[in-house]
């Protein structure tokens, strides 16, 4: 488990002010951001340190033996540490630099694939992934001949495991990879995963976590949930676009064969045959995002210096608050009612489509997500087509949410 170090008191306004963006209007309004499931905004630090590069250091990395060369990759290795010990793994070269939890997620199905997968095997997902956690799984078991399962979703977005007492009877004896969400985007489902984990192992299942929803929003400790795999965007963490990471353990990693060849990952290479780099290199073929990297260690340096719980809890209040006040709109439902989930809220009203409500807010300067946000199976599920969703980040308030509900009362109003 990781050491807790003492943080300050969480104060929505310090933390507010880090946020250039936050100052922002929007249609004349001042900006209410609650897309966060999306992408979150960028504090100033790593808004700083990805231009910094770009202004003093910028070279390749691991390439040149000249003195930016050094420090670039002095400064790309220092943000896979600090990942690491973020993370709690064992090792740096556990965490693999990729472009997002789609890239991570890709390298995964198309690896494990090859390392595991025979004609009739099983691959377990569940009724709420992301298309990110379906899709490259889909084209797994297109390729090996393999099956994919699903674990049902109850009506209120839990996870539905066998008959009793957590007895899990969607595992058979062809299941060979559980890819599992750690979070739901679409309603905020925190699911049991290591519960979920410690079953997978008992039937030496390779376990994966797509957990883009829940690095910014929980303590994710890899060693303590026991997973093989585990996938993050940086973006969705106060990083920048087009990062993020695949962990993975490291006796797994060395069996699994590369995803994408080319520069970097190699050892050595002849027409004949080709030996592979080290990890992580071995995964990460071609120049990074160099300038992005740098800027993910900086967004979880400063994350670091607050205390996670207490993020996590203001935003539980504001979701809270959020529930509460929607709930007096008339006809209003709230999609995804689990015990436990994070900061998200997804909802729709009777005789108001998702997309008009939407527009309607953008007027007011309030961003919300509208549409399916790519759980297109879960909105079948639920017999909706779309649903709004806020999604809330430790920089939001409680006067942003009544914000939201004036104005979706107002659009509703407007719109039967
Ligand atoms: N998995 C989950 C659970 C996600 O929420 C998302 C993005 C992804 C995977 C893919 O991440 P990417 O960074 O590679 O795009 N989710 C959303 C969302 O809810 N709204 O926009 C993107």
């Amino acid at each position: 488990m990781k050491t807790a170090a003492v943080k300050p008191a969480f104060d929505v306004e310090e933390i507010r002010a880090q946020f250039p963006i936050l100052k922002e209007l929007v249609h004349g309004k001042p900006l209410v951001y609650f897309d966060n499931a999306a992408t979150s905004q960028k504090p100033r630090r790593v808004i700083k340190a990805e231009s910094a590069y770009y202004a003093t250091i910028n070279a390749n990395v691991h390439r040149g033996v000249h003195t930016l060369s050094t420090k670039a990759t002095e400064a790309q290795e220092a943000a896979r540490e600090t990942i690491r010990k973020h993370i709690n793994a064992k090792h740096a070269h556990e965490v693999i630099f990729t472009s997002g939890t789609t890239a991570s997620m890709n390298l995964a199905a198309f690896s494990l694939g090859q390392l595991l997968l025979k004609k009739s095997d099983e691959v377990l997902i569940s009724g709420m992934e992301h298309h990110a956690n379906i899709v490259p799984w889909q084209l797994a078991c297109e390729r090996h001949g393999a099956k994919l399962k699903v674990i049902p979703v109850t009506d209120s977005g839990e996870l539905a495991f066998g008959s009793s007492d957590h007895l899990i009877d969607q595992f058979t004896d062809r299941t060979r990879i559980l890819a599992i969400s750690h979070v739901s985007n679409t309603l905020g489902t925190i699911n049991p995963v290591k519960e979920l984990i410690a079953e997978a192992k008992k039937r030496s299942i390779i376990t994966v976590v797509d957990g883009a929803q829940a690095i910014a929003h929980l303590d994710v400790d890899v060693q303590d949930l026991g997973c093989d795999l585990y996938a993050f965007s940086g973006h969705k963490a106060y990083g920048p676009t087009g990062t993020g990471v695949l962990y993975g353990r490291e006796e797994l990693l060395e069996r699994m064969p590369p995803w994408q060849g080319g520069g970097e990952m190699i050892d050595v290479v002849t027409f004949e045959k080709t030996t592979y780099a080290k990890l992580p290199f071995k995964f990460e073929a071609g120049t990074p995002h160099i300038a992005g990297i740098i800027g993910l260690g900086e967004a979880f340096r400063w994350m670091e210096d607050y205390d996670k719980a207490a993020m996590a809890k203001h935003e539980h209040a504001l979701l809270e608050h959020a529930t509460k006040e929607l709930l007096t709109i008339d006809g209003l439902r709230i999609i995804g009612t689990a015990k436990e989930r994070v900061g998200v809220i997804s909802f729709v009203i009777d005789g108001v489509h998702h997309y008009d409500l939407g527009t309607l807010l953008d007027q007011q300067g309030i961003a919300v997500r509208t549409g399916h946000h790519c759980t297109q199976p879960l909105m079948e599920h639920f017999g909706v087509s779309g649903t709004t969703r806020a999604s809330f980040a430790c920089f939001n308030t409680r006067e942003e949410v009544g914000a939201m509900v004036a104005a979706t009362r107002k659009a509703v109003k407007m719109l039967r």
